[in-house]
């Protein structure tokens, strides 16, 4: 479709577009995610280094997500992801107990910078379907949401390998994003769906 057709059929039938960068430490399931969201199905993956990017469709809104390798050397080169960007997609791994300080470290980080002052932040607390799990309470108090003012986020448990949860999170995006973009302004709410 060409890029003045696609406007107008865009324009006519509301779809808007979104700018979502996800990341997470290593193995958290981002790039799991993004092909269960892109194409409904659990590919088999490998520590992604570089780049995922795909579009994925999700009622009237066209998310182009880009999916950012984690492990702690390609870490350096996730700022490179943040400019225009419209929302966070931050995945924890939530059988991961140990490195959940190493994650609010990165997330902290990753929301304080200037480039992403502006973006709407959903937590991912993938991996729900493990026994032992961090529930997504304890993932939230892990990574220090309930800190942040000024910013609109959101935590969601997910099973990626299952899809629990992924569209749920969407619809907060998509939702948030919208009103967001129609009132020209942001506010300090958090929800959670425990
Ligand atoms: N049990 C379970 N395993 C999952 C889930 N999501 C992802 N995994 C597994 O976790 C491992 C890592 O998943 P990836 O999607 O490659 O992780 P990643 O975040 O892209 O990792 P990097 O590319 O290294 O940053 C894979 O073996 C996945 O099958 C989940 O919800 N539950
Ligand atoms: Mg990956």
């Amino acid at each position: 479709m060409g890029q003045a057709f696609r406007k107008l059929f865009d324009a006519f039938f509301g779809n808007t577009e979104m700018r979502v960068v996800m990341l997470g430490l290593d193995a958290a399931g981002k790039t799991t995610i993004l092909y269960k969201l892109h194409i409904g199905e659990v590919l088999s993956t490998v520590p992604t280094i570089g780049f995922n990017v795909e579009k994925v469709q999700y009622k009237n809104v066209i998310f182009t997500v880009w999916d950012v390798g984690g492990q702690e050397k390609l870490r350096p080169l996730w700022r490179h992801y943040f400019n225009n960007t419209d929302g966070l997609i931050y995945v924890v791994d939530s059988l991961d107990r140990e490195r959940i300080g190493k994650a609010k470290l990165e997330f902290q980080a990753i929301i304080s910078d200037p480039f992403m002052l502006n973006s709407v932040i959903l937590v991912f607390a993938n991996k729900q379907d493990m026994k032992g799990a961090m529930t997504p309470m304890e993932v939230c108090e892990g990574l220090g949401l309930y800190d942040i003012k000024n910013r609109r986020w959101h935590i969601q448990g997910t099973c990626a390998l299952r899809g629990d949860g992924l569209y749920e999170g969407l619809d907060w995006l998509a939702g948030t994003l919208k009103e967001l973009k129609a009132s020209g302004r942001s506010t300090s709410v958090g929800t959670s769906s425990f």
